[in-house]
């Protein structure tokens, strides 16, 4: 039975949100059947079907499967009677209402390199199916409003396959003939088909338990591969750690006798949250001190709880259609930060991810494909799991908590869970159980879903010091983005307080209010395009201080450099504070761009970063923040056309300028922060690390210091991955002829850990040498370069485009010509990969001529790649555009 072939260079269709019907049968039970083999892998699925209205035909999704045969209730199935659909789904007329339809098929998960459906790692079998990967196990309604009870059966040979692995409890297992064996799994609790997972093979258990607050024992395993077993204790700290804390805070209960989480070197995301049976990428996994930096260990602390909240908000609850991506993602997001901010120092957390927010979701808001947290029209859905869905999606479900208050943020959780469990709902459905429970009117703040693109906040003043009023106007705008030229204003809290000169709080009394009741902090609501607020009964002109907390996903505007000045010393909000350093070093480097000339460390850059330093010992993590200059691409990021180039000269040369300033008191820090013991992996030993080799790193900078001496030998004494990969970061970025001799060294040690050579690329690839790009073209010719491995592509390839501005950005374009290739490479490989890395290509409309034309060209070869992928093909034709 051959499907006729889709036309591959037809032009992918799009999908529109308004488009959605419900499916035309719903599917109540799935029975699967597995026998594993590297290249014939046979499926048998046994789907109980039920009609879902009216006669229509079944549709079901199918992507490179063979099919073998197919019944209906028993008999089977003349071929004729299955009309094969472009894309390689199946559909049949005329079913009875009820039946029970059995396909086998054959599949080959070792000519499986997209890692999406059934493939092979290390010879392991594992599964990736959301968004679409479930059609190429079986044929299948492959979407999320279908849910089903599963049970599956798993047989394998027993010497490669020892463990035997999918959803849901176990349900037996035994013997078979020929060194044959197999596996049964039942899942009691209905699921779309992208929570569906298997994996198999040669692991080992590392086991623990845990006993739910009403006392059902859970099972809970961590497999990996042999030698590994000694890398899990924080990443199973960090799961008892979550489900506790899902107990604590929303009353939520891990409802299965076990919960297993498996570990696969080639994954194209981070980790997935299949029911009982999470998958992840070892990098999120795996950690000892000599072979993870403290950034590892926080991103396994985060990623181990966002797939475990996932149980409840996606699995439990889960979406309609895959436009509602955010109803789970932005709502878990927001959930792992809430965690993680509770396991350690909260207010450097927010920072951390306040920083990760404007380096990747204002761009992507900003440039050619910036989207709606709820999208209105894709392509390919892969393209949609953006940092607008997940980290704008959780700053506006924060943004809800904080208008509607705490309390009555956990009854609207709890009737969300209690109207809609076992359903497959919309975000519609969230914001109406948050609005019931609150009796708050959440309507335009659903604006925040439905419109694209980053709301400026612009704020001026007016003080009257004879009546001792101040009015502050808010005005807001949002900037057109494709396909929105219009936006309307969206409610933006706005947490704030008013300084005094000396940087003490003022009372805080809106005309018509009490004087006795005036607080020090309140937060504004900012409904209208623009409004006035005005404080009365105040001794003296105020400095405001707004978005404490970084209380809206806002960009703010209208501060002039003293109040930041200010607000950077003495502000009690530790957000503000950073904020307002960052804001005038900021507003400074833009100025020495736009000047010319040798860039000055003025004398309130050079205060801003001496009262850094001056929390160094009160709080080590902020310290190491307030004291870092804005990223290259930040800076970037606020001028209309960037010059990456000019940036990177200021900036280097203010951190040269610092080092030279403070190279006492950074040898001192350098000195004194040493870890007085053995590694430690809690806040106060994770900032003071991250304070020393932030002194390392600019102390180097300074010419005939010693910050290179030292950097030699924190590299030889070794000891945790965090401080040596300082060290070797300082080594590369210079001309130290010790550099290539620690490359070299680093290389020879850990070229058997991939999740330790992935840093040995990446390290190379973001150096600011001037020949970093030759390096890089050279790297991707190593032998132990593998376009195949999704993380060593990252590490290669998207360290370098994304992460190393001036060099990807260079004048003679090589650096884009690099990335064409790259992705020209990958797409007949990885689609998914080559969609994600392609994006810095697309930033063309930000860069000057002739770099914004070589831009284009390089997106234009690459669209007319014969049989390119629909995501890649939608990436770089909105690209373009
Ligand atoms: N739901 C996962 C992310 C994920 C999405 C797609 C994947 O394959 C294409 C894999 C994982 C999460 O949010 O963690
Ligand atoms: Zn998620």
């Amino acid at each position: 039975m051959s499907a006729p072939q889709a036309d591959p260079d037809a032009t992918p269709a799009t999908i529109h949100r308004q488009d959605y019907r419900p499916p035309a049968y719903w599917v109540h039970s799935v029975d699967l059947h597995f026998a594993l083999h590297p290249t014939e892998t046979v499926v048998r699925a046994r789907l109980g079907l039920r009609r879902n209205g009216g006669p229509a035909p079944l549709e079901l999704d199918g992507e490179a499967l063979t099919l073998l045969d197919a019944s209906i209730d028993g008999v089977a199935v003349e071929p004729a009677r299955l009309q094969h659909l472009p894309g390689g789904g199946l559909r049949i007329d005329d079913l009875p209402a009820e039946c029970v339809l059995e396909t086998r098929v054959r599949i080959s998960p070792e000519a499986n390199t997209e890692l999406s459906g059934l493939y092979l790692s290390g010879g392991n079998y594992f599964t990736q199916c959301e968004a679409e990967g479930f059609r190429r196990i079986t044929y299948f309604p492959d979407r999320p409003d279908v849910m089903s009870r599963y049970t599956v059966t798993i047989e394998a040979d027993r010497a490669s396959c020892p463990v035997l692995l999918s959803n849901g409890n176990p349900a037996g297992h035994g013997e078979l003939p020929g060194g044959r064996h197999w596996a049964k799994w039942e899942d009691p609790h209905p699921k779309p088909s992208y929570l569906f997972a298997l994996v198999a093979g040669d692991l080992v258990a590392v086991r623990d338990r845990f006993t739910t607050q009403s006392g059902r024992e859970v099972a809970l395993a961590i497999y990996v591969r042999d030698g590994d077993q000694d890398a899990c204790g924080h990443a199973m700290d960090s799961l008892k750690a979550s489900m506790r804390w899902d107990e604590e805070e929303y009353g939520l209960e891990y409802d299965l006798d076990v919960f297993n989480i498996a570990a696969v070197s080639d994954f194209n995301m981070g980790a997935m949250e299949n029911k009982g049976l999470n998958v992840f990428n070892t990098k999120y996994i795996l950690a000892r001190p000599e072979t993870a930096t403290d950034g590892d260990y926080e991103g396994i602390e985060t990623v181990v709880a966002h797939e475990y909240f996932h149980n409840w908000t996606g699995n439990r609850v889960t979406c309609r259609d895959w436009f509602q991506l955010s109803l789970k993602e932005g709502l878990t997001v927001f959930r792992d930060q809430h965690f993680s901010e509770a396991m350690g120092s909260a207010a450097v957390k927010r920072l951390a991810n306040v920083r990760r927010l404007r380096a990747a979701q204002f761009p992507e808001d900003a440039g050619p494909m910036a989207h709606p947290v709820r999208p209105d029209s894709y392509v390919e859905i892969n393209n949609f799991y953006t940092a607008t869905v997940y980290q704008k999606g959780s700053e506006v479900v924060r943004m809800m908590r904080a208008l509607i208050g705490p309390e009555a943020f956990r009854r609207g959780m709890d009737l969300y869970i209690q109207r809609h469990d076992n359903q497959a709902v919309t975000i519609e459905d969230f914001v109406a159980a948050m609005q019931d429970a609150s009796g708050t009117d959440l309507s335009r703040f659903a604006r925040w879903y439905a419109q694209a693109g980053t709301p400026e906040l612009h704020v001026t003043e007016d003080f009257d010091a004879a009546s001792g009023r101040y009015t502050l106007s808010l005005a807001q705008r949002t900037p057109p983005t494709p396909g929105q030229p219009h936006k309307q204003p969206v409610p933006i809290p706005v947490a704030m307080g008013l300084l005094g000169a000396g940087g003490g709080a003022l009372p805080l009394r809106l005309r018509g209010e009490n004087a006795a009741d005036a607080p020090a902090e309140r937060v504004l609501l900012l409904e209208e395009a623009r409004q006035d607020f005005v404080f009365e009964g105040l001794p003296e002109r105020p400095t405001p201080s707004l978005l404490r907390g970084f209380s809206a996903p806002v960009k703010l505007s209208g501060l002039g450099q003293d109040s930041l000045g200010l607000l950077a010393a003495h502000d009690s909000d530790p957000f503000v504070a950073w904020e307002s350093g960052q804001q005038y070093a900021t507003a400074a480097m833009l100025r020495m761009v736009a000047q010319g000339g040798e860039p000055v460390l003025g004398e309130g850059l050079a205060a801003i970063a001496a009262a850094a330093l001056d929390r160094a010992d009160s709080d080590p993590a902020f310290a190491a923040e307030a004291f870092a200059l804005p990223s290259e691409s930040f800076v970037a990021d606020q001028m209309p056309v960037a010059d990456p180039e000019a940036i990177h000269a200021v900036r280097q040369s203010l951190r040269r300028q610092l080092g030279i300033r403070f190279a006492p008191r950074l040898a001192e820090l350098h000195d004194r922060l040493a870890d007085p013991g053995p590694y430690r992996i809690d806040g106060p030993s994770i900032g003071r690390r991250a304070l020393r080799n932030a002194a390392l790193s600019v102390l180097s900078m300074a010419p005939g210091g010693d910050g290179l001496r030292r950097a030699r030998a924190q590299y030889a004494a070794g000891g945790n991955m965090t401080d040596v990969l300082a060290a070797l970061r300082v080594l590369v970025d210079s001309d130290d002829p010790a550099r290539l001799d620690a490359l070299a060294d680093f290389h020879a040690r850990w070229r058997h850990d991939p999740l330790v050579l992935d840093k040995w690329f990446t390290l190379q690839a973001t150096s600011s040498r001037p020949d970093t790009l030759a390096t890089v073209q050279v790297l991707a010719l190593h032998p132990d370069f593998d376009i195949r491995n999704p993380n060593r592509v990252r590490a290669l390839v998207g360290a370098f485009a994304a992460g190393n501005p001036a060099q990807f950005h260079a004048a003679s374009g090589e650096g884009y010509r690099f990335l064409a290739e790259m992705v020209i490479a990958l797409d007949p490989v990885n689609a998914q990969v080559a969609a994600r890395v392609v994006s810095p290509l697309t930033d063309w409309k930000r860069q000057a001529e002739p770099r914004a034309a070589i831009m284009r060209a390089e997106l234009e070869r690459i669209l007319a790649r014969p049989g390119l992928s629909k995501g890649t093909f939608e990436k770089v034709s909105k690209g373009l555009a």
